[in-house]
């Protein structure tokens, strides 16, 4: 089952429940006045078909998408597949055992990448900084967890990433991640009683540039160095989370160190059983 959060006609925010060519908004109640309430339940899937509806939205260009969040946190784990460890290795002379030595360790990385007023969804602008000269997006599998730290759904995460700031010293690695429209997640949450297999979870990045694909690469959440349940078990450790979380698995796609995003280009990550989360690149 999907859900999503939209504005509707009247330019309301609503909550709705995604089919292939259709969303249904939800009728909320006391019980589940909010998306965040609804992952919060025992059973989310249980509490999305507790729910009244009003008539279906036909999914057209028209539809305005808001990213799948209310007050959670977004945080992220860094340097979980290889390709990320080598990417880092070359971009941070002085860094390169630390990425390194983190790759083999127990404890993994993880940081603090958004509030939700830095997040945006599906179709809205993300940004480079103004101060950033090399830039990429990173796509990364995302987990939707509950306030109990159950993985409750997967959606769609754009990791966005300022590599000269991180490469130059990873003490800048807050600057490099953290800064308004710095996160892309949506477009809907696939919820999950069971999650698939990481071999069955592809993971897609494309970029335009002026109509054209400049870089189109896949890979597959089965490449991660880290389980998603050890991931979420260090995130827990002495830190409570009443609303809930997202938390960010790591990119196995890096493009080449030639490469860097230009305003104007367009980011489609796609995630096999969620969706593409499309975003368009602004900056300054
Ligand atoms: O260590 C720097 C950030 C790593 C990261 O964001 C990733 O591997 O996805
Ligand atoms: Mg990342």
């Amino acid at each position: 089952m999907k859900v999503t959060k939209f504005l509707d006609h009247t330019d309301t925010v609503r909550i709705g429940r995604v089919e292939s060519d259709e969303i249904i908004p939800l009728q909320t109640t006391n019980e589940f006045r909010t998306l965040a309430d609804l992952l919060a339940a025992e059973d989310p899937i249980a509490a999305v078909e507790s729910l009244n509806h009003d008539s279906p939205v036909p999914i057209t260009d028209q539809i305005c998408w808001l990213a799948p969040i209310d007050q959670q946190e977004v945080w992220a784990a860094g340097v979980t597949y290889k390709r990320s460890q080598t990417a880092r290795m070359e971009e941070s002379e002085a860094a390169a055992s630390c990425y390194d030595r983190v790759y083999q360790a127990d404890r993994p990385e993880i940081f603090f990448k958004a509030t939700p007023n830095r997040v945006r969804g599906h179709h809205e602008a993300l940004r480079i900084r103004k101060d950033a000269k090399w830039n990429v997006p990173e796509p990364e599998v995302t987990l939707v967890l509950s306030p109990a730290l159950k993985i409750v759904g997967l959606t769609v995460g754009n990791d966005m990433s300022s590599r000269d700031i991180e490469g130059e010293n990873p003490l800048y690695l807050p600057q490099a991640k953290c800064y308004n429209q710095c996160a892309g997640l949506g477009p809907v949450i696939q919820l999950y009683r069971e999650l698939p297999a990481v071999e069955e979870i592809g993971i897609d990045l494309k970029i335009e540039r002026e109509g054209q694909i400049v870089f189109d690469q896949q890979t597959s959440a089965s490449q991660m160095a880290r389980s998603f349940e050890d991931l979420v078990q260090w995130l827990g450790r002495d830190n409570d989370f009443p609303n809930g979380a997202f938390l960010m698995t790591g990119t196995g796609i890096v493009p080449s160190n030639d490469f860097t995003l230009s305003p104007s280009d367009v980011v489609h990550i796609s995630i096999s059983g969620v969706g593409t989360l499309s975003n368009h690149i602004v900056q300054g």
